[in-house]
C-alpha cells in the first residue's frame, strides 16, 4: 500500500539498532506482528504512537520506528489515555508485560475499562517479571514454581480476560505470540475497534519460565496444541449496537466459559466484541462539539509574535510555597 508515495511496508517500522531480548523470547513474535499490523493498515510511522511500560517488554517502543514514550512501571496506560485524548486523530498502541498492567498497573487498568477510550492495550503474559529475573507475576497460577522461584507460587492467578470484561473494555481478544499470523490479523482488528481493546498475548519467556514453555503451548506432551482459535469453531464475540439485555447476557456467559479454559485447552482469537458501549471520545463530543474538530494538540498556543498564548500565572501562583 502507498500514501503519499511512501511504500509502508513493516520495515519502515523496524529500528536502525539491534533488539536485546534473550534469544527465543516470544517478545519477537509480538513485535514484528505489530510492525506489521501497522504497516498493513496502511499507517505511516507519524500517524502512530506506541507507550511501554517497564519490563522487557516496555522496551518495545525502541523497537517500533513511530512516535513513542518508554513510560513508568504500570503507568503505561495513563499515559497513553492523555495522548489519544490529546490527539484523536493518532493511533494509539500502549504495551507492556503482565506485572507491568496486572500489579502494579492494576488499578489504571479496571479504569481505562471504564472510560472506553478508541486505543489498543496489548499485554504480554509470560507469567513472570522477566526483566527482574523470573519472581512471581499476577498471572501466575496458584502453586506453579519455575526455576527462579525457591517455593511453589502461594498466590492465585489474575484471570485479565475476565477482569477486562468487569472493567468495561470493549474488545478483548488473546493471541500466541508464536502465531503471527493470527496475531497481525487480531492487532489489526483491536486497532480498528473503535473503543478500548485488550488483546493479551500468551509470551513464552524461555529464559524464567520452564514450565509454560513454546513446547507446552504447542502441546507436545498431548499430541495436539493446547492454544486453539475460537473463530475456526465458530464462535460469534459481537454484541451488536442496541443489543438487548437477554442478547448481552448471553454474549457474556459465552464469553466467560471461553475466559475461563485453561489446561489442555487454551482458546485464542476474539473473545468478544462489544458495540453497545460509546467510546469516551463520543462522551466528551457530547459536552464539547468541536472537541474533534479543535482537539488539545492541534489547538495554536502562540500569538502572532511566538509567544505563548497560555497565561500560567495563576497556576504559578497557587504553586507559590509560603514559608
Ligand atoms: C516503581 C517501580 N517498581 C519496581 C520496578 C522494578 N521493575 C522493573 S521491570 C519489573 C517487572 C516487569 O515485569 P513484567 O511487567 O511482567 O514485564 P516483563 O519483563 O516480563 O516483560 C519491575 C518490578 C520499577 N522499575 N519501578
Ligand atoms: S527475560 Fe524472558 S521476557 Fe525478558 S527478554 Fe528474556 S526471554 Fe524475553
Amino acid at each position: 500500500m502507498t500514501v503519499q508515495n511512501v511504500k509502508v511496508t513493516p520495515k519502515l517500522y523496524r529500528p536502525p539498532h539491534p533488539v536485546d531480548w534473550c534469544p527465543g523470547c516470544g517478545d519477537f513474535g509480538i513485535l514484528s506482528s505489530l510492525q506489521r499490523a501497522l504497516a498493513e493498515l496502511g499507517l505511516l510511522p507519524h500517524q502512530v504512537a506506541v507507550f511501554g511500560g517497564i519490563g522487557c517488554s516496555g522496551k518495545a517502543p525502541y523497537y517500533v520506528s513511530s512516535y513513542g514514550v518508554h513510560t513508568l512501571h504500570g503507568r503505561v496506560l495513563p499515559y497513553a489515555q492523555g495522548a489519544k485524548l490529546a490527539n484523536p486523530e493518532l493511533t494509539v498502541v500502549a504495551v507492556g508485560g503482565d506485572g507491568d498492567g496486572l500489579g502494579i498497573g492494576a488499578a489504571h487498568f479496571v479504569n481505562a475499562g471504564r472510560r472506553n477510550i478508541d486505543m489498543t492495550y496489548i499485554l504480554f503474559n509470560n507469567e513472570v517479571y522477566g526483566l527482574t529475573k523470573g519472581q512471581a507475576a499476577p498471572t501466575m497460577p496458584l502453586g506453579m514454581q519455575t526455576k527462579a522461584l525457591p517455593e511453589p507460587n502461594m498466590q492465585n492467578k489474575i484471570n485479565s480476560l475476565m477482569l477486562a470484561l468487569t472493567s468495561g473494555f470493549t474488545w478483548i481478544g488473546r493471541g500466541y505470540a508464536y502465531n503471527v499470523k493470527q496475531l497481525v490479523k487480531l492487532m489489526q482488528e483491536a486497532i480498528q475497534h473503535p473503543g478500548l481493546s485488550y488483546l493479551e498475548v500468551l509470551q513464552p519467556c524461555p529464559t524464567y519460565n520452564n514450565i509454560h514453555t513454546k513446547e507446552w503451548y504447542n502441546g507436545e506432551d498431548l499430541g495436539h496444541p493446547r492454544v486453539y482459535d475460537v473463530q475456526e469453531e465458530g464462535y460469534d464475540p459481537v454484541i451488536p449496537e442496541g443489543a438487548d439485555e437477554e442478547t448481552i447476557n448471553a454474549k457474556m456467559l459465552a464469553f466467560m466459559q471461553k475466559a475461563n479454559e485453561w489446561g489442555d485447552r487454551i482458546p485464542t482469537g476474539i473473545l468478544l466484541q462489544n458495540r453497545a458501549i460509546p467510546t469516551y471520545e463520543e462522551r466528551i463530543s457530547q459536552k464539547i462539539p468541536s472537541y474533534r474538530s479543535n482537539p488539545p494538540a492541534v489547538r495554536d498556543v502562540r500569538d502572532e509574535n511566538g509567544y505563548s498564548q497560555v497565561d500560567l500565572s495563576p497556576f504559578y501562583e497557587e504553586l507559590a510555597i509560603n514559608y
